[in-house]
């Protein structure tokens, strides 16, 4: 007999279903920083959702929003076809971008956005007559979605292992992680910079002339939140510049104020020539996503174009009225609460917050920057990732939700949180690491 509204039929994405189904955490309403679970308990959100409810929840300005553009204009189509909106907002992204990135691909998602940009990437050196740069290079420990463009550039092994072989020509540099000399840094580790180095090796094998571009994380997120070192970017910045290779910042998590700038870049004072966006571009209500280019590259694209349509990439939703209706009024709200500037301020006590935890059971690591903290502990002895699940768990069951990559806590709160929030989220985490082994 089929069974009706039983946790079966919906199989969940990056979850452990059966042990989810036996002990289900299921939320149902959410205000500002909680959730309120479906026994009515109040949740704080130490995550932003999955990094992207930067200006918390049920934010009453972009539920209005929606639903009035809902009542107006409910679909477009993007392709041949355009509706006042989509313009507006990538006008306004372009406003808050870094200087001379004026323009934007919009998408559904992260994944797309990466994927746009890898395609972007190609699709520009052939259209100015360098059709031979092809190859993709990306990190070791890099998380760029779950598109095949995405993960063959993604160095996360158990994304990419399970799926064949994946894209030809990618290789792939050192990831930054030195926990001999950087643990327990705060902000940005002293050592590494020379990892960026590596880059001239792969580039040495390879030649130039087949590279088309370089995609990181300016700070990896989803690996366990590894800030890059200090100078790292500027030299992958200098590296790609003198080969005339195109830098990829994946920003799905750091634009849109995490680190308390509009976007990584500006943070780190290094203007990439692509980047991709997503989750906070509408505060997580909608889905949607962004590649934003330089201006140099739409405009070869659109010059040097051999058919009228210069980019033969596009999706049903790309830019759909209603998530635009989100980000312009998530724009909005950032810009008026001044949720960048708020985030930039707390981001110290979060600091201290975090690694006060350094002394707690089993942790052996804590990196922070912006409004990130991450806790890292010792991995069970043949069970990498179970103390981090248990720990999750628990900490659950006090109230907080929190993310684990393996045995790496990450807290990501909302942009609006408020020091009591900090101390609940620490508390919390503390308390459970007493209680595990
Ligand atoms: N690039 C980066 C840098 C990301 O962090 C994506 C691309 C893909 O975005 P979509 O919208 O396709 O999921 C991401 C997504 C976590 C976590 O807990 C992070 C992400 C997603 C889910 C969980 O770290 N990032």
């Amino acid at each position: 007999m089929k069974r009706i509204n039983d946790l079966e039929s919906y199989w969940m994405p990056f979850t452990a279903n059966r042990d989810f189904k036996k002990e289900p955490r299921i939320v149902c309403s959410a205000e500002g920083m909680y959730y309120k679970s479906i026994e009515g308990k109040d949740i704080l959100d130490a995550t932003a959702g999955l990094w992207c409810v930067n200006a918390g929840h049920n934010r009453k300005r972009i539920t209005e929003a929606i639903t009035k553009q809902a009542s107006l204009l409910d679909y477009a189509p993007s392709f041949q076809f355009g509706h006042p909106k989509a313009f507006e907002l990538a006008s306004r992204i372009a406003e808050i971008f870094p200087e001379g990135m004026n323009h934007v691909f919009f998408t559904n998602s992260g994944s797309e956005a990466v994927d746009t940009t890898l395609k972007i990437a190609l699709a520009y050196h052939r259209a100015r007559g360098k059709g031979t740069k092809t190859r993709l290079i990306g990190r070791e420990r890099g998380y760029h979605g779950v598109g095949f463009g995405g993960i063959s550039v993604g160095g996360m092994p158990r994304n990419r292992q399970y799926f064949g072989s994946l894209l030809n020509g990618v290789d792939h540099m050192p990831h930054t992680f030195d926990h001999e000399r950087n643990a327990f840094a705060k902000g940005q580790p002293e050592y590494g910079a020379e990892l960026a180095d590596r880059l001239e090796d792969i580039i040495a094998l390879h030649d130039a002339s087949t590279i088309a571009a370089v995609i990181v994380e300016p700070m990896a997120g989803s690996t366990g939140v590894l800030p890059p070192p200090k100078g790292y970017l500027k030299k992958l910045r200098s590296i790609c510049t003198k080969h005339d290779i195109l830098l990829i910042f994946d920003e799905v998590i750091t634009g849109f104020g995490r680190l308390g700038t509009a976007t990584a870049s500006d943070y780190f004072g290094v203007i990439p020539d692509i980047i991709s966006c997503a989750k906070g571009i509408t505060n997580g209500v909608i889905p949607m996503g962004g590649a934003v280019v330089k201006d140099e590259i739409y405009e070869t694209m659109l010059d040097e174009a051999d058919n009228p349509i210069e980019l033969f990439h596009g999706y049903t939703y790309s830019g759909h009225p209603i998530a635009a209706a989100a980000g312009l009024a998530t724009l909005d709200i950032y810009k008026e609460e001044e949720l960048f500037k708020r985030a930039s301020e707390m981001a110290p006590y979060m600091e201290s917050a975090a690694h006060n935890l350094k002394d707690a059971n089993h942790v052996i690591d804590i990196r922070n920057i912006g409004l990130v903290a991450a806790v890292e502990l010792a991995p069970r002895k043949d069970a990498v990732g179970e103390r981090g699940y248990e720990l999750m768990k628990r900490v659950w069951d006090k109230g907080v939700m929190v993310r684990f990559t393996q045995d790496t806590m990450a807290v990501t709160p909302p942009l609006i949180a408020e020091k009591k929030h900090i101390d609940q989220m620490f508390d919390a985490a503390r308390q459970a690491l007493k209680e595990i082994n």
